[in-house]
């Protein structure tokens, strides 16, 4: 028969967070893409819609690809009349809803691309948010939609 402290020791264990998975989180990531850019292009963005099936708001805090030299999040603010592109801490996915990434909007930088990428390659992403899961994409590169207009 274990300890009493054994068993705690192993209670605490099992608490700790393992990397839930998206069926955990309720957070579900819907037709994500990376814009194809002209050869020579050192940064793009991926867009995509998140959902929030689960009861409590979710922030998106971190993103990461081996494509690029560093990955940031973004928004694009109305800076006296001009759109510009600032850095946010986090992207918000309230309970029950969604985050829209989207071209002129939230998105995601991939900043210092090692290399041009391909239409229709699929580059790496990890997604990590603030209940400490994170999901593992395969995003598609490809044209922007010409209905969402220029970045
Ligand atoms: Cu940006």
């Amino acid at each position: 028969m274990p300890s009493p402290l054994a068993t705690l020791a192993l209670a605490a264990l099992l608490a700790l967070p393992t990397g839930a998975t998206a069926a955990d989180s309720g957070l579900v990531v819907s037709d994500p893409y990376v814009r194809l850019m002209p050869p020579g292009s050192p940064t793009t963005a991926a867009f995509m819609s998140i959902s929030n099936r689960s009861g409590s708001d979710r922030r998106l805090l971190q993103a990461e690809s081996p494509v690029a030299r560093s990955v940031e999040l973004h928004t694009h603010v109305d800076d006296h009349g001009v759109m510009r592109m600032r850095r946010v801490t986090a992207i918000e996915i309230p309970a029950g809803g969604h985050a829209e990434l989207h071209s002129g909007g939230q998105h995601v930088m991939l900043i210092g691309l090692r290399q041009p990428l391909q239409d229709g390659e699929r580059v790496p992403l990890t997604l990590r948010f603030d209940d400490g899961s994170s999901q593992q994409l395969a995003v598609p590169v490809r044209r922007a939609p010409a209905a969402h207009g220029r970045h």
